[in-house]
């Protein structure tokens, strides 16, 4: 839009120019410059902490590839403070619109508040914020955390018949996918007193930390491990190399269940590892930018976008994998 106002003025100045120099003809038609339509587009993400992220990435810098969009990449590498001051970065270099993927739900307001004052638009993807201020973000685009949650617990309930003793592998403490897919969980667990969580600790959502803290839980938990929840399914595949490491058997004595529906778990489970998991589809780009264009047209989007999730499950995984986009 900056680009376009400078335009409109190159156009008035080359018209009074040409209108007022009355001593000097030419029959030459001034240059007009093309209005311009190419956007730029800022766009926050967190880093790159697992292959769900990673997917989210590609879909995001693909799709403005593919419309022409000026995409301005940053990689916050787990700070929120990088983000933040990538966030004031975009702003001071004018870009039409910003996609935030935010680590953490607070925090926000301060940079959402210069943004608006601005005029540039807020995207939200995959994950939500708390603001007082509803009107500092345009949309957010994500999945029901809470629904995965339910999900997943609906699965493990119905798979043991409501008698289990589960380990909880939470994800980054303070993001919305964590408090959400343990609100779900826990909801769904209440109503079956025979499933116990005996151990409930973040893992990051990093498969590193899901392996360690596994390995931390079996040494004092051990045998009484009957199944594995994990926020996500870098964390369950590293939970999975804990139990091997300890002697267990994942996908069969200790049930694994998971969410995000990547790759590395539908393998998992055609090796018998990994039971279920329930999708978050990453591939957020084509809703984003749509999100974007609709907005910068001046039309209305949706407060909230939801992602559609199902899950998937072992009997299915070999049969499932060959569609999978990611
Ligand atoms: C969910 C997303 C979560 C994924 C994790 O929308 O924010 O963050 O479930 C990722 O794999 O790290």
């Amino acid at each position: 839009m900056m680009r376009t106002t400078g335009t409109l003025l190159g156009i008035a100045l080359a018209a009074a120019f040409l209108g007022c120099s009355s001593e000097k003809t030419t029959t030459e038609k001034p240059e007009v410059a093309k209005p311009k339509t190419k956007i730029t587009v800022g766009f926050s993400q967190i880093g790159a902490e697992s292959s769900w992220r990673t997917a989210e990435t590609k879909s995001i810098i693909e799709e403005a590839k593919k419309r022409g969009i000026d995409l301005k990449f940053s990689d916050a590498q787990q700070k929120q403070e990088n983000q933040i001051r990538a966030l004031r970065s975009f702003i001071a270099q004018g870009v039409d619109a910003i996609i935030l993927a935010p680590k953490v739900k607070s925090g926000w307001d301060v940079v959402l508040r210069e943004a608006k004052e601005a005029g540039i638009p807020v995207v939200l993807v995959d994950r939500g914020i708390e603001v007082p201020d509803p009107s500092l973000y345009a949309t957010l685009i994500a999945s029901d955390f809470v629904e995965e949650g339910r999900m997943a617990a609906e699965w493990l309930v119905k798979k043991t018949g409501g008698k289990c003793k589960v380990v909880q592998l939470e994800g980054t403490p303070g993001s919305d996918p964590a408090n959400d897919r343990k609100k779900g969980f826990e909801e769904v667990i209440a109503k079956h007193p025979g499933i116990e969580i005996i151990a409930s600790q973040t893992g990051d959502f990093r498969r590193s930390e899901g392996k360690r803290v596994m390995a931390n839980i079996i040494n004092a938990k051990g045998k009484d491990i009957q199944a594995v929840y994990a926020h996500n399914d870098d964390m369950a595949l590293g939970a999975i190399q804990a139990l091997e490491a300890a002697g267990m058997n994942p996908g069969k004595d200790v049930l694994v269940v998971s969410i995000d529906g990547v790759r590395d778990a539908f393998l998992a489970m055609i090796e018998g590892k990994l039971n279920a998991t329930v999708e978050c589809n990453p591939l957020l780009g084509p809703a984003a930018f749509d999100a974007v264009e609709k907005i910068l047209r001046g039309e209305k989007v949706p407060k909230r976008i939801v992602v559609k999730d199902r899950i998937f499950t072992q009997e299915t995984a070999a049969e499932d994998i060959k569609t999978r986009k990611y």
